[in-house]
């Protein structure tokens, strides 16, 4: 009987055990094959280039005509090519834009490639990218805008056909895409086949998204489907490339009307930065931003590359919070990524080769606080540094606070940490913060909450230990951990800003040290023999100051800010009267982007459109160019989408020099700078608004004249 009683006793614990052995049940929504494919690929390009590159717009109206594609030296291997050197995995071809205009041959439009002179009509730029593609090893997705101002049908149901048929041909012909991107824009007017006029389309129900993406799903099942709401990959919310610093893969859409679900439409609000905790979908987070102020090329903005420093500090605020980045590229007008262009993008890939090349943590002992069911074989720590997405350290189902002690043996210098949970059982882990054993004791030197699939800390110094200790400080359920790495970033000196006051002072500084700053203030590229700055000093005119750190051989990214005439003796002369509560004219010329002039009155009538305002620059200047920039605090009521720019030499008779659209303002709402057809001399000039994406009057926070 004993014997018997042992027996059964040890039944049970063995059936316990392997019990607690199983894998850990997933937990909340999962991604899907396709999501987990785009996680891995985690950063890509995408490629705006058309007629818009050659109108120097933003937003084609749809009545450009496709002889203007025409380019010298296009060439889709250069293109990936760059795209490659920045490291980016994947490229998403604008294939058709809001102007209407496709760049492969296709047989829904005459407006498309075969009319340009482009390969005597003969070309097809998609086949083009995707030879190239294939040939660098790169994923191909695109973007077919569903918004289109050249279509004469755009807002009947005939139109959502030609549509659809446009995805067909898209995804039959041009083998497996990675993404398709469907962007949520809609300005309402547009050319319309000779219409000329606006057209409203209720965006939630009008693209029939239910049976559009059922395209997707039967031509590509692969294809992730890239919308402002998901349905697999959610838009992040602004378009200035970083994710929130909490930022969860699930979400739950939430909008003021009630909500739809994924694949049933549009919602108005975009609190796509944090995502949901517990979320009712698996739907991370793609930060878009572009390497250049706009999204085409343009000329005028050559100065405002964004420097490798940027796109690494870029690359930490998105895919080191989980999310994607994706980079916009714009071909110039040879048809090619200019080389300031190149250069930034193959620096920042070095960078990032440089940083993540070696795993300090390779060959260190691992000891973990649990492992499940104490079967190190199966969920031992050691699979963190195996460098496989979805083998990992498991604990016990009721152990969500486990603890992990890394000791490499020797002291190593690192400033970056890695984690990835096994997201194909879901989002886990709540936060985590990590020690290194310094001076005798744990000290801890980061913390934050979701994993996910990839989580970075850029530590703000270089730690040099032997000992890192991690310490999960909440999950949702027994944890799934994949991988674990310290690397070092290497050093680099930090890029300067430059600043300028109302009375035309100019500052430069840096957060953490730089060396000695040298600056120019004709364009040129700083050397060690260019001035040295010391203190703030006078610089009225118009013009770019660059400026960049130097210690013995190391220097950093160079800074370059673009500066309109200073402001110092201008004078609003004249303005529609402000009736909300921030009335003061003076914050239109005061060189400070956070105070706003604003005629809005809530709900009341305001005065009729179009709203102006005239300024006084004090003395006679060469004006080329000129800058609105609206409200920076994201609200869109009163930010100007149509404006009219006259200038006067006496303040009496007004000359108009240019008049046309901000297009892209809502999403990206920069400077918007117009440069005008010649340049002019005049002592004054006026703004006038004519049209604004929300509430019933204007907002400015600054006018400047270049
Ligand atoms: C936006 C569009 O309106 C822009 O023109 C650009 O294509 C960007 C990527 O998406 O919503």
């Amino acid at each position: 009987m004993k014997k018997f009683i042992s027996l059964v006793v040890l039944l049970i614990i063995s059936s316990v055990r392997s019990f607690s052995q199983a894998p850990p049940k997933p937990y909340g929504p999962l991604p899907t094959q396709g999501q987990l494919d785009w996680q891995e690929t985690s950063m890509y390009c995408i490629i705006h280039y058309g007629l818009d590159t050659y109108t120097n717009k933003e937003w084609g109206y749809g009545d450009e005509d496709p002889k203007l594609l025409n380019p010298s030296q296009f060439s889709a291997m250069q293109i990936v090519a760059a795209a490659k050197a920045g490291g980016f995995k994947g490229v998403v071809v604008v294939a058709k834009h809001h102007d209407g205009f496709c760049l492969w041959p296709t047989k829904t439009t005459e407006h498309n490639i075969s009319q340009s002179p482009y390969k005597n009509g003969k070309g097809d730029m998609l086949q083009e990218y995707r030879e190239a593609c294939d040939k660098l090893g790169i994923k191909l997705g695109v973007y077919c805008s569903p918004w289109d101002r050249n279509n004469p049908n755009y807002g009947t149901p005939e139109y959502l056909k030609i549509y659809q048929e446009q995805l067909r041909e898209l995804y039959t012909n041009y083998g497996p895409l990675f993404i398709s991107w469907h962007d949520g824009a809609n300005g309402g007017d547009g050319y319309y086949g000779g219409k000329r006029e606006v057209r409203k389309i209720d965006r939630s129900t009008y693209y029939d998204w239910k049976n559009t993406w059922g395209i997707t799903r039967k031509l590509q099942p692969n294809a992730v489907i890239f919308g402002d709401v998901g349905p697999d990959v959610r838009w992040v919310g602004n378009e200035n490339g970083f994710a929130g610093e909490t930022c969860w893969a699930t979400y739950t859409p939430h909008a003021p009307d009630g909500g739809k679900e994924p694949g049933n439409g549009y919602v108005k609000d975009y609190e796509g930065t944090e995502g949901t905790r517990n979320g009712k979908f698996w739907m991370p987070a793609e930060c878009d931003v572009s390497l250049r102020p706009g999204w085409f090329y343009h000329k005028t903005q050559d100065d405002g590359v964004k420097s490798p420093y940027t796109l690494l500090d870029l690359y930490y605020k998105s895919v080191g919070r989980g999310a994607a980045l994706d980079l916009g590229l714009s071909p110039d007008q040879r048809g090619i990524i200019n080389e300031i262009d190149v250069k930034s993008l193959t620096e920042f890939g070095n960078l990032l080769k440089q940083t993540f090349a070696v795993n300090l943590a390779k060959g260190a002992t691992l000891t973990a606080s649990n492992v499940r069911g104490a079967n190190k074989a199966k969920y031992g720590p050691q699979f963190l540094l195996d460098n496989d997405r979805y083998t990992y350290w498991a604990t016990d189902d009721n152990v969500t606070t486990p603890q992990l002690v890394v000791d490499m043996h020797t002291p190593k210098t690192f400033s970056v940490i890695r984690l990835r949970e096994n997201i194909k059982l879901g989002q886990r882990i709540d936060a985590f913060a990590v020690d290194a054993f310094v001076n005798g004791k744990w000290q801890q030197i980061g913390a934050a909450t979701n994993i996910g699939g990839n989580r970075l800390i850029r530590l703000t110094q270089d730690i040099t230990s032997s000992k890192i200790r991690l310490r999960i400080t909440g999950a949702a359920a027994g944890i799934a951990l994949s991988d674990l790495g310290v690397f070092k970033e290497p050093v680099h000196l930090s890029t300067p800003s430059i600043t300028r006051n109302k009375d035309g002072e100019v500052s430069i500084a840096a957060s953490s040290p730089v060396g000695v700053i040298h600056y120019t203030i004709n364009g040129d590229e700083p050397t060690p023999s260019s001035p040295l700055y010391e203190k703030p000093f006078s610089f009225t005119d118009a013009g770019i100051i660059k400026a960049r750190g130097f210690d013995g051989d190391h220097y950093g990214d160079i800074a370059s800010q673009p500066f309109g005439y200073a402001k110092v003796s201008w004078k609003v002369m004249d303005a529609t009267p402000a009736l909300g509560n921030e009335t003061k004219q003076a914050s239109i010329i005061d060189e400070n982007s956070n105070s706003v002039y604003s005629t809005l009155n809530g709900e009341k009538d305001s005065i009729a459109f179009p709203h102006y305002i005239s300024i006084d620059l004090g003395k006679t200047q060469k004006i080329k160019t000129f800058g609105y920039l609206s409200r920076q605090d994201k609200q869109p009521e009163g930010v100007v989408d149509r404006y009219n720019f006259y200038i006067s030499v006496d303040g009496k008779v007004w000359i108009k020099e240019a008049s046309g659209e901000f297009s892209n303002i809502k999403a990206n709402p920069i400077e918007q700078t117009v440069t005008l057809e010649h340049s002019v001399y005049a002592r004054y000039f006026k703004f006038e608004a004519l049209h604004v994406i929300a509430g019933n009057g204007i907002t400015v926070a600054e006018l400047s004249v270049y």
